[in-house]
């Protein structure tokens, strides 16, 4: 089968009116990045790239030499292209504004630059995670205001997976498509088209060492999986967690599964562990676009309405038989 990249593919779609070339160019120039941040990545202790930076970012979490590096290639690789009005990254406070040198475009890019980089040093695959939103901004630099946008206003959404193989995956609303990168060519191959989370599964994903802290619909859901064939669920499931939460989507994304970093009353202060606007919505598109669903537990993660740039919000994602279940489980209790 004659190989198609990710070039073409996005050519093609921009072919079909469905991206325009300012955001077929914004994604070409992340996946570039992305080829960047995964030889640096892949390059390990040989680099002097592991280890902290020893500098905390906004979250108050110690940065990785990598979090560092990661921000910079894809800062720098995007100032330059004329398809941005600004850009916001879970390792800087403030909006990244466009360099007054370098024409501005109608696109908002937000990203994580290295998801699960606490994995770094134990060489577990991490990842990257981009949103991409229309400016609102009338004129001016944009404000944080001006990313204040529900997920379901998100025109692209993707990840890069830096695992066995680095892997792209990208929705631009017209289903959810995988791309491997090859390393001889320096090329991304469509290799996953259309990629569908199955309805039901038996496998779950969550953190079980904070089981005491869960919420009684939480603490009912997970009881039920463990009791398996004994259970009211009838059948036994598995359990995984990464701490990579790239790791785990992807992993849901290819053979069902559902996800969950739960509101709980260690994160409860904070309104949950992970970031709204370039974790959750990101994947809560792609999961959509995908088949499945991504809840907070209480409401549709696309349909929550931001307040600040680097909230956070419970994440319950993944097959849509699951995340309708924990759902009827917080509207019972
Ligand atoms: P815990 C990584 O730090 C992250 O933000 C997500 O990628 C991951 O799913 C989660 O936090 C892991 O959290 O509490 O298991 O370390």
């Amino acid at each position: 089968m004659a190989r198609v990249t990710l070039t073409q593919y996005l050519i093609e779609q921009q072919r079909a009116g469905r991206v325009t070339a300012d955001l077929r160019l914004l994604i070409e120039v992340v996946a570039r990045a992305v080829k960047a941040i995964s030889v640096n990545v892949s390059k390990g202790a040989l680099a002097g790239v592991l280890g902290e930076a020893g500098t905390d970012n906004v979250q108050g979490e110690a940065q990785k030499k990598l979090d560092v590096i990661a921000n910079e290639i894809l800062l720098q690789a995007n100032e330059w292209g004329g398809h941005l009005a600004a850009m916001a990254s879970e390792e800087v406070e403030e909006v990244h504004q466009i360099p007054f040198d370098y024409p501005k475009g109608g696109y908002l890019l937000l990203f994580d630059p290295l998801d699960g980089s606490s994995n770094i040093d134990v060489n577990i695959s991490v990842g990257t995670i981009f949103s991409v939103l229309r400016n609102t901004a009338a004129q001016g630099d944009p404000t944080e205001a001006s990313f204040m946008q529900p997920g379901r206003e998100q025109v692209a959404a993707g990840y890069a997976v830096y695992g066995p193989s680095t892997l792209f995956v990208l929705t631009v609303g017209t289903g959810v498509h995988g791309f491997t990168l090859d390393r001889e060519m320096g090329s991304f191959v469509y290799t996953h088209p259309f990629m569908t989370i199955p309805g039901a599964t038996q496998e779950y994903a969550i953190n079980s060492s904070n089981a005491r802290y869960w919420e009684p619909p939480v603490q009912r859901y997970i009881a039920e999986l463990q009791q398996g064939v004994d259970g009211p669920r009838g059948k036994n499931f598995n359990m995984r967690w990464v701490a990579s939460m790239v790791a785990d989507v992807h992993r849901v994304l290819t053979r069902g599964g559902i996800f969950m970093y739960p509101l709980d009353e260690k994160c409860r202060a904070s309104g949950g562990k992970l970031r709204l606007m370039y974790e959750a919505n990101p994947m809560a598109m792609i999961v959509e676009q995908a088949g499945g669903a991504a809840s907070t537990g209480r409401e549709r993660i696309l349909d929550l309405q931001p307040h600040k740039l680097h909230q956070r919000v419970p994440v319950i994602l993944g097959s849509k038989e699951e995340v309708e279940r924990v759902v009827r489980y917080h509207a019972e209790s």
